[in-house]
């Protein structure tokens, strides 16, 4: 039986503003309710999971799971520029707390996409002092991470991050068609990645990098295609794994494939399998960007922090997910450091500009009493999770 390494991290994601609900000062939240906005639904309560965490947190410490990979949110802990909210940090600490309670490894993002209001009104990361507003809300969730977190994720999709400030509508990102990114803002997202590095190695034993959406592009089999495909892989990701080179780890967030011709990428073929958000069911995918991400970086420790698929027919995610691990246990055979695998997502979330329709989630939850219910394909990764193999 193939057997994952001592101490895998088995786990799985989420982001705050996905889940927690009424996430009123960040810039999504303003957005979600503008008149005239492109995204379907705004996203209110959320699962609630502001308040329901540690019910969260035990669930999928029962499952069998050994690792919660979660967001902080800035917009929580500096709601005004300059202004810190010790009860926000209080409520973080306690979800780590909790994590330990229940034998969970606490993996904490501290930029999950959402920015405060005031941070995107005063240039967002084009902003001449973005980096050190970014390392002094780093410094201001330090005693968030100082009460025992191990892996801290800076800054989260910083290459998917560059597009969606590349001034393209929000609800492009859940279409096929990739904008180019802003390379002002990935600049500026890579400076604030450093620096807010910089501010958490103060933590003995802490360990950091930022994860980075990857997307298997393949080249179509026409005279250009491979020309294109090295023109938008580079500046959509392989740029962002190269400047991992020398980080403590690397996230990998991987879903799909990315087929690109001479035009650019393509929709998925009309007879192949998809997924509720349009993209092709690909389970090779994670096994294809944790190789791209060890190489690029050379060498970096990787942990996929993000796999998964909006599906109404939970067999379909078993399916999917078997699929994706198989591909994982091969490259750690070819040798790869693994350290984990987070599944996106917990719980069935806000998918930005698609609302809640697209359901990621391990667990349903209901939307009018918010309680839990985990779906088979929670059982089986908690299964697979306790015995470290796929049986
Ligand atoms: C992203 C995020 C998640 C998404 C997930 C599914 O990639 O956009 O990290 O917030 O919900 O990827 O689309």
């Amino acid at each position: 039986m193939p057997q994952f390494p001592e101490g895998f991290l088995w786990g799985a994601a989420t982001a705050a503003h996905q889940i927690e609900g009424n996430n009123v000062n960040s810039n999504w939240w303003v957005h979600e309710n503008e008149p005239g906005t492109t995204i379907v639904e705004p996203s209110g309560d959320a699962a609630d999971s502001y308040h329901r965490y540690r019910e969260d947190i035990a669930l999928l410490a029962e499952l069998g799971l050994n690792s919660y990979r979660f967001s902080i949110e800035w917009a929580r802990i500096e709601p005004e520029r300059g202004m810190l909210s010790r009860a926000s940090v209080d409520h973080y600490r306690r979800m780590v707390d909790a994590c330990h309670e229940f034998g969970l490894e606490p993996i904490v993002t501290l930029m999950h996409f959402t920015v405060p209001r005031w941070f995107e009104r005063e240039g967002f990361w084009r902003a001449s002092d973005a980096a050190d507003l970014f390392a002094r809300y780093t410094e201001l969730a330090l005693p968030v991470v100082e009460s025992g977190v191990r892996y801290v994720c800076t800054i989260n999709e910083p290459n998917i991050a560059a597009m969606l400030a590349g001034g393209e509508d929000a609800a492009n990102l859940v279409a096929y068609g990739l904008p180019r990114p802003d390379l002002g803002v990935a600049d500026a997202l890579l400076e604030s990645h450093r620096r807010s590095r910089e501010v958490l190695s103060q933590v003995p034993g802490i360990k950091s990098g930022w994860t980075i959406a990857t997307q298997a592009f393949e080249a179509a089999d026409e005279p250009g295609a491979e020309e294109k495909r090295r023109e938008i892989g580079y500046s959509a990701e392989d740029w962002y794994l190269e400047n991992a080179a020398g980080d403590d780890f690397i996230g990998v967030q991987a879903y799909t494939r990315n087929i690109v011709g001479p035009e650019g990428i393509r929709p998925p073929a009309d007879d192949v399998e998809k997924t509720l958000t349009g993209w092709e069911f690909f389970p090779p995918a994670a096994g294809i960007g944790v190789r791209a991400a060890w190489e690029l970086s050379g060498h970096v420790p990787v942990m996929v922090t993000e796999n998964g698929i909006a599906t109404q027919d939970d067999s379909r995610r078993i399916e999917y997910t078997r699929g994706a691990l198989e591909g994982l246990l091969e490259c750690i055979d070819d040798g790869v450091t693994l350290l984990g695998y987070q599944h996106w997502s917990a719980l069935d979330n806000y998918e930005w500009a698609s609302g809640f329709a697209p359901t990621f989630g391990l667990i349903a939850w209901d939307r009018e009493t918010f309680a839990r219910t985990p779906k088979p394909s929670a059982r089986w990764l908690g299964e697979v999770a306790k015995s470290n193999a796929l049986t």
